[in-house]
């Protein structure tokens, strides 16, 4: 029997999980945030590290009994500071948002200058934006996309930071297809005497893997999420220069949090242990290249690519405009279709964010089963037929039988159809 707690216990929350797990195997997964976790991380996640307190630090606890969890934070600490080359790692923060409201917290005081991009050209909810406590708290001023290129414009950036002299930029986003240029922010955050902090939830995996520039040691402070390209559990990290350590610490506790997460410590553990292997980098490298070769099948099918392509994980395009529907009603036809998507702004979009003009993609969950260039060429096609049929529901149920069909010789690490029936 699979699951035979949750059969005896909770039945219905059993069914959900299988019936997940198997919306999880039958779909093409393109939501860039999200993957597989392997079962190595499912397994740390699901383990009796959840019963533990353990407020404080190794070696410096407020309750009795941590000769294991201190073991596995350090083993958690050391491998994020030699993943990401930086002196010092928190691995305690609950998720990305709070570890970058911790990052605020130990560098600023309420109402000191932010910049990051704004949340419709890509940024994220914590980077500053109005309805955020980053937007509250703090005198945010955003900087955007070049309107021609839909591209950072660094020079644009020094401009305004020179202006408006603010005590932290922030780079790193949630909704932007192009190599970001880390050094460049270096040199604007020195002119102005501003701290460097790099939120690389995105593209974590891709650093780690060789496929994208590092932002470190050259950033003050990183924060990233271990969920995404990452593959681990839902949670996230902090690292930064030693001369920040303390304060990071203290913000997180007893500044922000109380007990750590400690299943969730175990499992970054195992996904950074993961991530340093040889094969991490070839599914590294293969995000990208599949990413740019679903890319290329999308452009040949006449959809507008924000910024016309992609150097990442990560398709924007524009639908509205192009193609005559709103993101939100594509998002939902390429749902129909086993296509899951999220609808997004795009840099300058007139419309809300809760029904935008485009929609965004990513390669991480595909790539994760294997998929690979042939594959993205498919999956382009249909995502074009279902643009041109998406008032058609029977086109759109034969399309999600032919994914659910492709998706059986693509086992999702993490699950076992196996388990179904037993
Ligand atoms: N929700 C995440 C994303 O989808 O990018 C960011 O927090």
């Amino acid at each position: 029997m699979y699951l035979p707690g949750l059969a005896q216990t909770d039945p219905e929350i059993r069914d959900l999980i299988i019936a997940e797990e198997k919306r999880e195997w039958e779909k093409v997964r393109l939501i860039p945030s999200e993957n597989y976790a392997s079962s190595a991380v499912m397994e740390a996640t699901g383990s009796v590290f959840t019963n533990k307190y353990s407020e404080g630090y190794p070696g410096k606890r407020y309750y009795e009994g941590q000769q294991l969890t201190d073991r596995v934070e350090n083993l958690a600490i050391d491998r994020a500071k030699k993943i990401f080359g930086m002196e010092h790692a928190n691995v305690q923060p609950y998720s990305g948002s709070p570890a970058n409201m911790t990052v605020y917290h130990a560098l600023l005081e309420h109402g000191d200058t932010i910049m990051g991009l704004a949340l419709p050209h890509g940024g994220h909810l914590t980077h500053g934006w109005k309805v955020n406590f980053s937007g509250k708290s703090y005198h945010s001023v955003p900087y955007e996309l070049d309107p021609a290129t839909e591209l950072l414009n660094y020079d644009k950036i020094l401009e305004q930071a020179k202006e408006v002299k603010p005590k932290l930029i922030i780079a790193g986003y949630t909704a932007y297809p192009r190599t970001i240029d880390f050094a460049k922010f270096r040199e604007i955050c020195d002119a102005v005497g501003a701290f460097f902090h790099a939120d690389i939830s995105h593209i974590t995996g891709l650093i780690i893997g060789g496929a994208h520039p590092s932002p470190f040691p050259m950033a003050d402070t990183g924060t990233t999420t271990s969920h995404k390209t990452l593959r681990g559990p839902r949670g996230a990290l902090i690292v930064s220069r030693k001369e920040y350590a303390e304060k990071i610490d203290k913000a997180i506790i007893p500044g922000l949090q109380g007990g750590p997460h400690n299943h969730t410590t175990a499992a970054i553990a195992v996904a950074l242990k993961e991530a340093s292997t040889p094969e991490f980098k070839q599914y590294a490298q293969q995000v990208v290249r599949n990413a740019k070769a679903l890319a290329e099948e999308l452009n040949a099918n006449g959809f507008r690519l924000v910024s016309g392509g992609t150097d990442n994980h990560l398709i924007l395009f524009e639908t509205l405009k192009s193609k005559g529907i709103s993101g939100r009603d594509a998002a939902k036809a390429f749902d129909k279709a086993g296509i899951v998507t999220n609808c997004n702004t795009v840099p300058f979009d007139p419309s809300s964010p809760f029904n935008p003009a485009g929609v965004r993609i990513g390669t991480p969950a595909i790539t994760s089963r294997g998929m690979k260039e042939p594959e993205m060429k498919k999956i382009g096609k249909w995502m074009n037929e279902v643009i041109e049929h998406h008032a058609d529901e029977q086109v759109l149920a034969r399309i999600a039988a032919e994914v659910k069909e492709m998706c059986q010789s693509f086992p999702c690490p993490g699950i076992n159809p196996g388990n179904w029936e037993s």
